[in-house]
Parts: structure tokens; sequence; C-alpha cells
């Protein structure tokens, strides 16, 4: 038995709105009904292994600041030390799910070969963390950006060496995924994408990425995984322009090789803000597009252009996401993973555990706004009545194809239409979503 990583640190408990513990849930409540449905249930909360383990607190300018004895060096050793870490750090938090990449979990070497038994050692060893704790895999990941040889993409690289090398990469996680009952696996191309056009044979990398996504979709179905395959959308870093731009050009993409029923999308928040969207604005186009698949759930910073991954704090905008996903019917095999990483200076074990109690309380916070939001039923009654019109008479008639463009000009002349335009009202709206 090894020794606890986090020793100070007990099982995190729920105190209330009312608790000043730093160390104690004040809004996350497991099991608290919402709206039929436990509150973990609709949540499903994950922590990822990336940021919060193996990220060392380095910087542009400064290497690591974290003392993390499984930091050290790149071995298998530290790997299980990292693992064992990681499950006690998921079962003190009390979250149901964590997400991986390969890189993260064991040493992968320079050959496929290499990472071969490494990954198979430490599978045996994330099967008996499951098992014993009940903790479960929300999705896993190939790492397809650190090392060197993918400098110029994993399935757009201009060497299709590279692309096979990757696609065994992929292969080999979502078999592990598959074999350890994960829900989901994530492709996430940071570094499909180009730095200059004066290198770059965009239609042929559009194609390689195509074609990259189908083989992906034909090994989940040899292989029998029921989950669901989602693509992660990020417009620029660590390339200038990645081809995953944002929630409506991978639906292009999807659309355009024939995917769209096959792949949805993990939608992350400072990704959306970098596009230029609101968090909101991604998960609601997703909605419109039966895209919505998980969520990467952080915040960027307003003054700086890059993904800060920091913690979410914004209740708001975490109530107005969950009223859209929950009016949608909810989560099916997402969840809402954190993709964020304590600041540098967050140095001592318990900022990581303060840190994803912030990001789960505000999680909770949103859920019961959104929970009133819908039981009150005022946002959606306004929408509702905004396009009344459209259920009926001149509506179904233009949207069911009954008239043609010819037919409403001469209607337009003959009744003398005059329509009166209608308050949008954005201004109460915003006051009654400032009253949950
Ligand atoms: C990076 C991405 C990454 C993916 C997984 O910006 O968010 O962390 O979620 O590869
Ligand atoms: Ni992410
Ligand atoms: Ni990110």
């Amino acid at each position: 038995m090894t020794a606890p990583c986090f020793e100070k640190i007990g099982r995190i408990p729920f105190k209330g709105p009312e608790s000043d513990d730093p160390l104690a849930f004040r809004h996350y409540e497991p099991d608290r009904m919402v709206l039929g449905k436990r509150m973990e249930d609709h949540l499903r909360v994950a922590v990822c292994w990336w940021h919060s383990f193996c990220w060392p607190g380095v910087d542009m300018f400064g290497s690591g600041t974290f003392d993390r004895p499984w930091q050290a060096a790149d071995t298998m050793e530290n790997a299980k030390l990292k693992l064992h870490a990681a499950f006690e750090f998921f079962e003190k938090l009390g979250v149901p799910f964590f997400c991986f990449h390969d890189a993260d979990v064991a040493p992968l070497g320079e050959t496929i070969a290499e990472g071969d038994a490494n990954l198979a050692r430490i599978e045996e060893l994330i099967r008996d963390g499951i098992d014993r704790t009940g903790v479960k895999l929300l999705w896993g990941t190939a790492n397809l950006f650190s090392h060197r040889r993918y400098m110029a993409g994993g399935a757009t690289n201009p060497d299709p060496e590279v692309f096979a090398f990757a696609a065994a990469q992929v292969a080999r996680v979502l078999e592990m995924t598959h074999r350890l009952g994960g829900e989901n696996y994530v492709l996430w191309g940071g570094r499909e994408g180009y730095d200059t056009l004066l290198n770059t044979d965009m239609k042929r990398e559009l194609d390689q990425l195509g074609r990259f996504m189908s083989l992906v979709v034909e090994h989940k179905h040899r292989i029998g995984f029921k989950g669901t395959i989602l693509i992660e959308p990020k417009p620029m870093e660590p390339t200038k322009h990645q081809y995953d731009h944002d929630a409506a050009t991978v639906h292009a993409f999807l659309r355009k090789y024939g995917l769209e029923n096959e792949i949805k999308l993990n939608l992350e928040v400072n990704h959306a803000t970098l596009a230029g969207h609101s968090f909101e604005h991604e998960v609601v186009y997703a909605i419109a597009n039966d895209l919505m698949g998980s969520f990467d759930i952080n915040r960027g910073d307003p003054q700086n252009g890059w993904d800060t991954d920091q913690f979410p704090n914004d209740d708001r905008e975490a109530a107005l996401a969950l009223y859209h996903v929950l009016s949608a019917g909810g989560l099916t095999t997402g969840g809402f993973n954190f993709d964020a990483k304590v600041r540098r200076q967050s140095i001592d074990p318990e900022d990581l555990f303060i840190a994803h109690i912030g990001g789960m309380d505000t999680l909770a916070r949103g859920l019961l706004m959104a929970e009133r939001m819908i039981l009150e039923g005022k946002l959606a009654s306004h929408v509702a009545d905004r396009y009344a019109g459209w259920n009926e008479g001149l509506g179904t008639d233009i949207l069911d194809g009954r008239v043609g463009l010819g037919d409403l000009a001469k209607l337009a002349r003959d009744q003398n239409l005059k329509p009166e335009p209608r308050s949008g009202r954005q201004e109460y709206l915003e006051n009654l979503v400032n009253r949950y």
C-alpha cells in the first residue's frame, strides 16, 4: 500500500451555503433531486489527468513550480505514483468520472511498440482503480500534439507515416477506452491546422482529416465501442489556425465527409471565447444541429487572448448553458470535464481541491438556477410567443412549401401587408435572468 499523496485532506463534505470551510461544498450536493434527477447525474463531473496531475506549473518564462513527486521524470514508477494520487484525489473530491490522454498515464517511448507494454500495465491499474472506487472513465483520448513528430499535425501531416503513427495511437486508446468502459472518445486536433499557407495544401489536409475521422468511426464499429466519438473544436493555439475552428465549422466538416450522424461535439468554454463566441452560443448551436455531446468546462481571461484554462466561477454563464442543456433533455454519454488548471503560484495540494470545489459549486448553482428558469417557464414562453406566427397560417404555409416567392409577393401586395415590429425585450429578459 502506497502512502497517501494528499495526506492532510479528507473526503470533501457538503456543508451548505452558509459554510465558511474552503474544503467543503457549499452547493454541490450529489443526491439533491433537481427536476427528477440527482444533481450528480445531471452534471456528470470529471477531473482531467493532464492539468491536475501532469502539468507542472510551467510558463513561457519559467519551469515547473509544483512540488509533486511523480512529476520528477516520465518513468513507469512515477506513472504509477501519479495514478495512485489521481484516484485518491477523485475519491476525496467525490467525482463520478475522470478523463485522460495516453501520454498522461504512461511513458509512450519513441515507437508504438515501446508504449504498448507501459500502457497495458497502466490499464490494469486503472481497471483496479475503477473497480475499487467506482469512479468511471468519461473519455479517453490520444495526445497527437506534444511529440515533435506531430509539429506539422497528426492526420494533416504532409508525411503519411505520421498519419499512420497517429492512427496507431488513436486505435490503441480507443480500444483501451472501450475495455475500461469509457463513455466517449475525444478527438482534439491540437496541431490539425497550419501556421502559414505558404507551405500548406489546405484541400489535401482537410481530405486527410476527413479520412482519419472516417477510419476512427469504422474502427469504433469494428471493435463494438458503444460510446460517442466527439470532436473538440478550438480556433487557434497551438497552430495559428485550426481546422476545427468552432461548432459550426466542425458541423460543415462532418457533413462534407458524411460523418454528421457518427460524431458529436465536445465543447470547451475557453475555446468558444477564443473563437469570438460565448459558450452559450456554442451550446445552442450544437443543440440546434443535434451535435451536443460533452463539455470541457473552464474559463478564459477577458483581458488575455489565449487558452488560460482557469476554473469556472461564473454562475450565470453556467446557468445559461445548463438551461439550454436541460431544456434539450440533458446529457446522455457526456459530462462536464474540468479541463482547467490552477495558477502557477497555487502550489499547495489544497489549491487543487479548492479549485475543483469552486468549479463544482459553480456548476451546482448554475444547475439550481436553470431549474428555476425551467420551472417558471418565463424565458421559454417568451421565445414561444415571439415565434408563434410560425405555427399556423402563413408561417406553416411558408415552411411547408405551400407558397412560392411569387405567391408571397402577391400576398404582400394584395393584402397591403404592414407588419408591426414588436419589442425584443432584451433588458426585461436580462433582468429576469438576474433574479434567478
Ligand atoms: C486543449 C484541449 C485539450 C483537449 C484534450 O486546449 O482542450 O485539453 O481537451 O486533448
Ligand atoms: Ni479541452
Ligand atoms: Ni483547451
